[in-house]
């Protein structure tokens, strides 16, 4: 009885600690970019020209030479 308590209680402590890990940490993987709000993007979406990040902050702080054929 006592052993299987401990169990439970670890179990308890490993699924809490994941789920802290998981959740205070909403940083991007690799190859992604961080929107403003935390959102994860691929890096691809960034600079564009499409608001992936609902607050376009992934269109921000672009070069914007990648258009020549853009009039201005
Ligand atoms: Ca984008």
């Amino acid at each position: 009885m006592w052993t299987s308590l401990r169990k439970l209680l670890l179990l308890h402590v490993i699924l809490v600690g994941f789920l802290l890990a998981n959740g205070t940490e909403p940083e991007c993987e690799s190859g992604q970019f961080q929107c403003s709000n935390g959102r994860c993007i691929p890096t691809p979406w960034r600079c564009d020209d499409d608001d992936d990040c609902s607050d376009n902050s992934d269109e921000e702080n672009c070069h914007r030479d990648a258009h020549p054929e853009e009039s201005e």
